[in-house]
């Protein structure tokens, strides 16, 4: 009578174990899935950071707000499911919700406004400096992308342009630190930067690899061209 129960529920258990086990593995590999690899949206304010990612999430042009609050969805990026994370450009909180994504990010974009980047050069140049010197950041070295929105205005600077005006601002920036760090006698001199300080400053003289690309999220004719964008996410994050 006991070996006949034990006989039927033998099959049950391990029915019920598998089945748990199944669970317990689905979960964790969505935990482990949303907890790693983000790609981050990042850059000052009105760049068009939340446009970008209500055109990866939904195909759809949003009436934006200056934004207070990170956005996290995955989107599907042809075909593939990323996680990508709108982040706040304000200057007073733009800092706090880098923390929080920096350490699980595959990709950080920088998205600049192609249009307004000379008046805002010196701020652009030293949100960059400050993601480029981040400790995290030069452990971990994410892929990160240079991306020159708002293309569709005729007044929009090409890539280039904005490669080599960043360029030069970085390589300003970067010198005077030196020197106040010089005049401070300072023996962390060299601490937290990337990239040869004697030497003038170029993207390729970095420790991580930053790439350039061209975007528009939004035009009159309710055209983007995000394809660059795409292409670059599914590189780092798949
Ligand atoms: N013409 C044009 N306008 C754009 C483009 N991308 C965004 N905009 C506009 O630029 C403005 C700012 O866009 P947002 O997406 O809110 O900018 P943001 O970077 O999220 O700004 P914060 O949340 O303040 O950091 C909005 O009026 C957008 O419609 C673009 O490619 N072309
Ligand atoms: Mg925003």
């Amino acid at each position: 009578m006991n070996s006949n129960v034990e006989d039927s529920f033998s099959p049950i258990l391990i029915a019920v174990l598998l089945i748990f086990t199944t669970i317990v593995l689905f979960i964790l590999r969505r935990l482990l899935k949303s907890s790693k690899g983000y790609v981050l949206l990042t850059g000052l304010n009105d760049t068009g950071k939340t446009l970008i990612h209500s055109q990866l999430l939904h195909n759809q042009h949003v009436l934006t707000y200056t934004s207070s609050q990170d956005n996290v969805e995955e989107c599907n990026i042809d075909g593939k499911k990323i996680t990508v994370v709108d982040l706040p450009g304000f200057h007073s909180i733009r800092q706090q919700f880098f923390e929080k994504y920096k350490e699980n990010s595959k990709g950080i974009v920088y998205v600049v406004d192609s249009t307004s980047l000379a008046k805002n050069i010196r701020d652009a140049a030293n949100v960059l400096n400050n993601i480029l010197s981040d400790p995290v950041v030069l452990k971990k070295r994410p892929n990160i992308l240079i991306l020159c929105n708002k293309q569709d205005q005729t007044l929009a600077k090409g890539a280039s342009v904005i490669k080599t005006m960043l360029e030069k601002e970085l390589n300003t920036l970067r010198n005077s630190e030196l020197n106040q760090l010089k005049q401070l006698d300072s023996k962390e001199t060299s601490k937290n930067r990337s990239g040869d300080s004697s030497k003038e400053f170029t993207f390729a003289s970095l420790n991580c690899k930053v790439e350039f690309a061209e975007s528009f999220a939004f035009n009159k004719n309710n055209s983007v061209d995000l394809d660059a964008l795409k292409k670059w996410i599914r590189k780092v994050a798949t």
